[in-house]
């Protein structure tokens, strides 16, 4: 049934109910000396090239990639619009492997039409630090699907991470392969609930009216909490410290320092938010929430061409209660012109995702790990890792 998917050192669904099998690598690492040292064979019309996204023009042709060829939902009314900022962001964290961004041109004309990526991460597993690439952005054009590309770009990406002496990775997909460690769902909070009903997002409920609607999810003009503010570099150290201990609790959770913070967590417009909750009486960072922003390009629209969407990424309440924290991020959201806040069941997201009127999805989220185990897989809630 998966031809490229049974080579590989995955959870293959025929072991789903082997007991003997153990949690951790599948498969051990080869000598670096026995890792392939030329690229795959590309079809003759295409050749690789390994991508620098600080090249304005180069992050321009990937930015057109991915708008026009990347994720839709299943109606194909919507279809993610990364950024360029963006995926530099994504793609360019501390200690990133050039190589690992993996393009694919037309030889002729030199028009990209193929892309994967990987970054690196170190994910815990239980107790298990490992050093993984986490893999994304995988598209191919339009017009050359199903002519398996795909598994070209999957094998060029792990051989160039096999090089770094990585053997592990962590991706996440919306369609089924051997084997997730645990399937999430989407849950969408309206801030614009007209613009969402017009462009076909949502529909007005049953028994509901266009003003009832906008009633019911008007949220206050500014965050309630005391001492709420965005955050700050001056507050990577204490924000580490929150999130550490935090991600603790979790099977599967990124091992982040201060570095890493600094990165991914340190606000940057129209890319990532953050926020956290300073003691107004001990000037303690308590408290703090963040979320990306990934527009959706709206297809077929005469009103509207995008969606402003804003997604939960990690929060971590100690003091004020994770539903009110969240929902000051809903307002600033909501303050920023955001039609949209989106947010996992991962981590404790299930515990204000009713009380603060965000509604189910129909998509799903899977989340892999290759060439690792996790037996039985683990429970949304058991997961503190979110990949863009
Ligand atoms: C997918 N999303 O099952 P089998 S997510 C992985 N992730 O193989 P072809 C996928 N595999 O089943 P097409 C996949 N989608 O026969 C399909 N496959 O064993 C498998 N869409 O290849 C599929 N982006 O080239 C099948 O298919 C084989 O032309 C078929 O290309 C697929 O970034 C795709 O959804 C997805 O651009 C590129 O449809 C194309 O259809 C497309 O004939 C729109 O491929 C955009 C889209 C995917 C977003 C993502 C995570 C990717 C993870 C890849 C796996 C990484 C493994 C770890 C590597 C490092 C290891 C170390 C160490
Ligand atoms: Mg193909």
């Amino acid at each position: 049934r998966h031809k490229f998917w049974e080579t590989q050192p995955v959870g293959q669904f025929r072991d789903v109910a082997d007991t003997s099998l153990p949690d951790g690598p599948i498969e051990p690492p080869t000598p670096l000396s026995e890792v392939r040292a030329d690229p795959y064979p590309l079809p003759a019309a295409f050749e690789w090239l390994t991508c620098d996204l600080d090249d304005d023009a180069l992050l321009a042709d990937l930015y057109s990639l991915l708008a026009h060829n990347y994720v839709e939902d299943d109606e194909n009314m919507f279809r993610f619009n990364y950024s360029p900022a963006f995926l530099r962001w994504a793609l360019k964290p501390p200690s990133f492997f050039r190589a690992w961004h993996i393009g694919v041109r037309a030889k002729e004309s030199k028009k990209l039409v193929a892309f994967i990526s990987g970054v690196p991460a170190r994910i815990r597993a239980r107790d298990d630090v490992v050093r993984m690439a986490e893999i994304n952005f995988l598209c191919v054009h339009k017009k050359l699907r199903s002519k398996r590309l795909a598994p070209v770009l999957i094998r060029e990406v792990t051989r160039r991470v096999h090089q770094e002496n990585i053997w592990q990775a962590a991706y996440t997909a919306g369609v089924v392969l051997p084997t997730p460690i645990t399937t999430c769902r989407y849950w969408h909070r309206s801030l614009n609930p007209k613009k969402l009903i017009d462009v076909g997002f949502s529909r007005l409920g049953p028994r509901m009216t266009m003003s009832r609607t906008v009633r019911l999810y008007k949220l206050p003009d500014a965050p309630l909490t005391p001492g709420f503010r965005r955050m700050e570099l001056r507050d990577v150290a204490a924000v580490t410290r929150l999130l550490r201990a935090y991600l603790a609790r979790f099977v599967v959770a990124p091992d982040f320092d201060e570095v890493d913070v600094e990165h991914w967590l340190l606000p940057q417009e129209d890319v990532v938010d953050s926020y956290l909750v300073e003691s107004p009486e001990t000037h303690e960072v308590t408290d703090f929430c963040s979320f990306y922003t990934l527009p959706s390009s709206v297809l077929n629209n005469a009103n509207y061409a995008t969606l402003k969407a804003a997604y939960s990424y990690y929060n971590v309440s100690t003091k004020t209660a994770l539903q009110q924290l969240m929902n000051d991020a809903l307002i600033v959201a909501k303050q920023k012109n955001y039609d949209v806040f989106n947010a996992l069941d991962v981590m404790e997201n299930e515990s204000f995702l009713k009380e603060l009127k965000f509604g189910p999805g129909d998509g799903q989220l899977h989340y892999y790990l290759y060439n690792y185990r996790i037996r039985n897989g683990i429970k949304p809630s058991e997961l503190g890792l979110v990949l863009l």
